[in-house]
């Protein structure tokens, strides 16, 4: 179906930052009572890189301290005054707030501040809008953009020029008749049969793939799975030092022996307090992941807070039903760790894990060979007696490569095979019950 275009805005050109009207955006955080301020300062520094990666110039940074949030405005009557006069002295266009904001609050922050005010669900949704390429990235940003926009919609933000776009505003929804919220509950619902079709046509051909062994990467934004799917695999895929440069899943082959044929994909990075909206719109791109038969958890070595991204992603994982799924832990940017340290930290908490850079090459082939041997591990080694009519099975043993002697025996060909489990059920090789996996 054809895309409306009254309902969005177009969401991704060549560059993700050329679409900045350079909006100068002062960001708020909130430290709450038992926060450390060092975790404040982490979410501000994740909230400035957002902000830069949507386009915006960060010209100034806040933290309100508050034991509760105020209903009506978050941040309480007095500081609305206070963050008006900081805004005004900085010239500030746009606000950025690290929390969720009701959509009440956002209005009566918009009639207190006297400028645009967004929170980081609506910045990050406006870099998913941003870099959205194909249809299923951009059916799964636009149907999160209007499920987030739908309680906001009431006569939201009307006041404030809506005309000029800018971040956050790429959203669906510009005039009055668009704003209707029972259009965006038709379009959300079109949306929604849509992604249905496109989640129909994937799991086909996932299906198709059930017999290869099949990589996910995953981990935190930023921390170089495309690069790593593009060192093992040589695939080309965008990577840049942006967050979310990936929204779109890329499958491609591993170099692997062909009785051990097994696909790599890589997809969307997770970020702290990734909207609820996004994760349920992006099902079938984590299916990817969920779907894998072994997870390649890439961490950012040299990053301080990684194993508060860790913690981040295990949880989005288990969250997919996902948790104690067999994986492995790489380490990747080792090449600029500045000393031992962080590769020695790594290991402590994660004895297994690979060190890798992906940028150098390091560690590549000791993480090659541990992929390689959870592949050899997924197959069964088997012995196969073929008489004179088993000619199709045979060539078909022998397109998998896994045909390790063989020798006739009378009438009969004796085979000594080492396939994947899968394979070797659809041949009716093994019986049924014999368990894929611990
Ligand atoms: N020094 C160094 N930099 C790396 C390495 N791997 C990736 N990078 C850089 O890290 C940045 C992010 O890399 P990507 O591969 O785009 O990261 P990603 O995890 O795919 O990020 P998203 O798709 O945004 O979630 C880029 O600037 C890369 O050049 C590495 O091994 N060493
Ligand atoms: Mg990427």
């Amino acid at each position: 179906m054809t895309r409306s275009a009254k309902l969005l805005h177009p969401v991704s050109s060549s560059d993700p930052r050329e679409q900045s009207g350079g909006e100068r955006a002062l960001l708020v955080g909130i430290h709450w009572p038992g926060d450390s301020a060092a975790l404040t300062m982490e979410y501000m520094d994740e909230l400035k890189m957002l902000a830069e990666t949507a386009g915006a110039e960060v010209v100034g940074s806040e933290i309100v301290k508050r034991q509760k949030a105020d209903p009506a405005t978050l941040v309480g009557r007095g500081k609305v005054s206070e963050l008006a006069e900081i805004a005004g002295e900085v010239s500030a266009d746009l606000l950025v707030f690290d929390e969720d904001l009701a959509p009440a609050q956002a209005r009566n922050l918009e009639k207190g501040i006297g400028c645009r005010v967004i929170d980081r669900t609506g910045l990050i949704l406006d870099i998913f809008a941003r870099r959205a390429r194909t249809r299923e990235a951009r059916t799964q940003v636009e149907l999160a953009q209007l499920r987030y926009l739908l309680p906001r919609l009431a006569g939201a933000w009307l006041h404030l020029e809506r005309q000029r776009g800018g971040i956050g505003m790429r959203g669906p929804g510009e005039t009055q008749i668009e704003t209707d919220r029972r259009i965006v509950r038709t379009r959300i619902r079109v949306l929604e049969e849509e992604l249905k079709h496109i989640e129909r046509v994937r799991h086909t051909q996932r299906k198709a793939r059930s017999e290869v062994f099949r990589f996910a990467l995953a981990g935190y934004t930023n921390v170089g799975k495309s690069s790593l799917m593009n060192a093992l695999t040589k695939a080309g895929v965008f990577e840049e030092n942006l967050l979310f440069a990936t929204l779109d899943s890329t499958t491609r082959s591993l170099p692997f022996a062909a009785g051990q044929r097994a696909v790599l994909t890589d997809t969307v990075g997770f970020i702290r307090k990734l909207p609820p909206a996004l994760v349920a719109s992006f099902r079938s791109t984590l299916a990817e992941i969920s779907e894998a038969d072994c997870i390649l958890h890439v961490v950012d070595v040299v990053s301080p807070s990684w194993p508060d991204q860790v913690a981040e992603v295990d949880k989005i994982l288990a969250g997919m039903g996902l948790a104690g799924y067999q994986r492995i832990m790489v380490f990747n940017k080792i090449d600029i760790a500045a000393d031992a340290q962080p590769g020695q930290m790594a290991l402590q908490n994660y004895p297994a894990a690979q060190l890798v850079s992906a940028r150098t090459g390091q560690g590549l082939d000791g993480l090659l060979a541990e992929m390689k041997s959870a592949v050899v591990a997924e197959q069964v080694e088997i012995s196969v007696s073929l008489g004179a009519n088993d000619g199709r099975l045979l060539s078909e043993l022998y397109r998998h490569g896994g045909v390790l002697d063989e020798r006739q025996d009378k009438e009969k060909l004796k085979l000594r095979v080492r396939i994947p489990l899968t394979t070797a059920r659809r041949l009716r090789l093994v019986p049924d019950s014999i368990p894929s996996k611990s």
